[in-house]
C-alpha cells in the first residue's frame, strides 16, 4: 500500500462556536491549529474562513488571508481551501479566497444536494452569537448548489487558469458519475483525489456497505487513475477513516468534522485529532506521507507557486 495522506479540516462552516470553544475562528488561532496539525502528521490542510469577530463563515478574500501567509510560513503543509464555503454564499463568493491566493489544491462539491445542519440547533441550549441559530435552522430549505455549470466554472477558474488539483468530494454514488462525466471531458485529469463524504444529513450515511461500494464503483470508473481519502461527519469520523486505512484509502479529520476525539469528550485541538488518526494507521502498518510526499502523490504544482 501507498504512504497514507492525512488531510485535516480545520475550522469548516459547519460548526460553530458555541458548540466547541476549541473551534478556532480567529486567524491566529486557525493559523495555529493548522500548524500544530501539519506538525503532527497532516500533510494537507483543508482550510475555510470565517469572521474573526462572530466566527461565522465568511466569503471574504481578506479573512483567509489573515491567517494563509502565517501558515505558509510555519509548515510546509499542502494547503487546499474549500470551494465549498458555505451553502448559504453564491458560487463567486465561494471562489473569493481560491482566486486570491491560488493554492496548490481547493476541494469540488460533484453536486447539489441538501445539506442538512438544523438537527445539531435543536441540541444546543445556548447561543453566543445571534448568526449561529438561524444559520443552522435556515438549512432546513436551502439547497447546496454544485450544478454542471458550476463544477465546469471552478475546474476552468481554479484548474485550468490557476494550476490548483482537487479534492474532489463525493457524498453519493452519483457524485462518482458526474465525476466520471468531467473526466471524460478531459477537465478532469488524473491522479484523481477523492474524498468520499459520509454523515452528512442529505448524503449517503456513514456505512462500512457505503464505502465499500463507492469504492467499488470508483475502481470501475476510475481504474488506477484514483486514490480516494474518507472522511465521515460526526462519531464516525475515526472508525470510517480507519476503515479506509486498512482498504488502501486516505483519510480526513478535522474540527470541520467532528468536535469530538471520543464519545461525549470534545477535541481541544485539531492537533490531537491527527495524532488520534496517526496512531491507528501506523497501527494498521500503514505509513504517513510527508506535504512533499503528498505533492509527488496527487501531481500538485508546487509551494513557490501559491500567491500567499
Ligand atoms: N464539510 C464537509 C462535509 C467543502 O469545503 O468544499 C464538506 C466540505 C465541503 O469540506
Ligand atoms: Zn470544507
Amino acid at each position: 500500500m501507498s504512504k497514507i495522506l492525512i488531510t485535516c479540516a480545520v475550522t469548516g462552516s459547519i460548526h460553530t462556536p458555541s458548540m466547541s470553544p476549541y473551534l478556532p475562528y480567529k486567524p491566529q488561532d486557525i493559523a495555529a491549529q493548522a500548524i500544530d496539525a501539519a506538525t503532527a502528521g497532516a500533510a494537507i490542510l483543508h482550510l475555510h474562513a470565517r469572521d474573526p469577530d462572530t466566527g461565522r463563515p465568511s466569503a471574504d478574500a481578506a479573512h483567509f488571508m489573515e491567517f494563509l501567509p502565517t501558515i505558509g510560513a510555519g509548515c510546509d503543509a499542502v494547503v487546499n481551501l474549500s470551494t465549498g464555503g458555505s451553502a448559504v454564499m453564491t458560487l463567486d463568493q465561494r471562489l473569493a479566497g481560491a482566486m486570491r491566493a491560488e493554492p496548490e489544491m481547493c476541494s469540488l462539491n460533484m453536486g447539489s444536494m441538501n445539506f442538512a445542519l438544523y438537527p445539531m440547533a435543536a441540541r444546543q441550549a445556548d447561543w453566543r452569537f445571534d448568526w449561529e441559530e438561524p444559520f443552522l435552522t435556515g438549512t432546513d430549505d436551502l439547497v447546496f448548489k454544485n450544478t454542471p455549470r458550476d463544477i465546469a466554472h471552478v475546474l476552468r477558474e481554479m484548474g485550468e487558469k490557476r494550476g490548483a488539483r482537487f479534492e474532489f468530494e463525493c457524498y453519493d454514488t452519483g457524485h462518482l458519475t458526474m465525476l466520471r462525466h468531467f473526466a471524460d471531458r478531459g477537465l478532469v485529469k488524473p491522479p484523481i483525489f477523492i474524498q468520499f463524504v459520509f454523515g452528512v444529513l442529505g448524503g449517503m450515511a456513514a456505512e462500512a456497505e457505503n464505502l465499500i461500494h463507492m469504492k467499488r464503483l470508483a475502481d470501475r470508473y476510475f481504474g488506477d487513475d484514483y486514490l480516494f481519502s474518507v472522511l465521515a461527519a460526526g462519531r464516525a469520523q475515526m472508525p470510517m477513516a480507519t476503515m479506509a486505512a486498512g482498504m488502501g484509502g486516505h483519510v480526513r479529520v478535522g474540527l470541520e468534522d467532528s468536535l469530538f476525539i471520543a464519545r461525549g469528550k470534545l477535541a481541544r485541538s485539531n492537533a490531537e485529532q491527527v495524532e488520534k488518526i496517526r496512531a491507528l494507521v501506523e497501527g494498521l502498518g500503514r505509513e504517513v506521507a510527508s506535504p512533499d510526499e503528498a505533492r509527488a502523490m496527487l501531481g500538485l504544482k508546487g509551494v513557490d507557486k501559491v500567491a500567499f
